[in-house]
């Protein structure tokens, strides 16, 4: 799969690419990634990317000239991209769902804006507007590399072990379950920091069910507005049946 990322600082992209499980994917040819400098598409000498607003106002705008040269040689080099991803706060909410819509595209371009704002006109050259929640940053770099992890992690190959990806908290649609290594008893400490007993049994059918409890009391503890969307599986639905009966009048 193919990436392109229009940014002003390609250093906050190539660097946290570079690393974990998506650096080496970029090494072994699975994912092709490539970072543009925005101001190797401005024309002028002091390569300036951002102008004053019409009407007035704090803060800088994006040109749009220097963001629709990149968009024009990326696909005279690399062939008409299957999405143009604009990140800004005015987008919809970027979800697990997007990004596993966004994973079965070839090529997408990320165009990355800034707090201040980007030339309305860009966005007739953008196929999607995706936010990654509600908050104030100071660019589109960091939601940018947050939805290409989401996505490019659901791409085959990509995730050593597909089965982690399958078994992922938000494809399931639950949290995750408790994970504990060894040491099974931590030297010198209290009765409470030992892995619970279940989990030591080699029961199977045990743990595996101990495990759909506790991912659902977890979820219905803390994220009650997951279960609407959840696909439960009969054993689910019979154990949250208990739990929610166990739990009433005590929240
Ligand atoms: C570009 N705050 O915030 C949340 N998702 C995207 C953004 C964002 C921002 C500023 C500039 C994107």
């Amino acid at each position: 799969m193919k990436f392109d990322i229009v940014t002003i600082f390609p250093a906050m992209i190539e660097q946290p690419l570079a690393a974990g499980i998506l650096g080496r994917a970029i090494e072994r040819g699975t994912l092709d990634v490539k970072v543009r400098d925005l101001r190797d598409f401005t024309t002028d000498r002091h390569r300036v990317v951002d102008d004053v607003p019409y009407g007035g106002g704090p803060g800088m705008v994006l040109k749009p000239e220097p963001i629709f040269r990149a968009l024009d040689a990326i696909e005279a080099e690399r062939g008409r991209p299957s999405a143009v991803v604009m990140t800004s706060p005015q987008g919809t909410r970027f979800t697990q769902e997007e990004a596993q819509r966004l994973s079965r595209m070839a090529h997408i371009v990320f165009l990355c804006g800034r707090y201040e704002g980007v030339d309305e006109r860009v966005r007739e050259r953008a196929t999607e507007e995706l936010s990654i929640g509600d908050y104030v940053l100071s660019g589109g770099e960091l939601p940018a590399l947050v939805m290409i992890d989401a996505i490019a992690r659901l791409v085959p190959g990509v995730v050593g072990d597909e089965r982690s990806v399958a078994e992922d908290s938000f494809s399931r649609g639950l949290l995750d379950f408790p994970q504990y290594t060894r040491p099974a008893r931590m030297t010198g400490s209290a009765e409470a920091l030992k892995v619970p007993d279940v989990l030591l049994s080699g029961n199977h059918a045990e743990i595996r069910r101990w495990r759909k409890r506790e991912a659902l009391s977890r979820t219905l503890d803390r994220r009650p507005d997951l279960l609407t969307g959840a696909s439960l599986d009969e054993e689910e639905q019979e154990i949250l049946r208990e739990l929610k009966g166990a739990s009433h009048g005590r929240d």
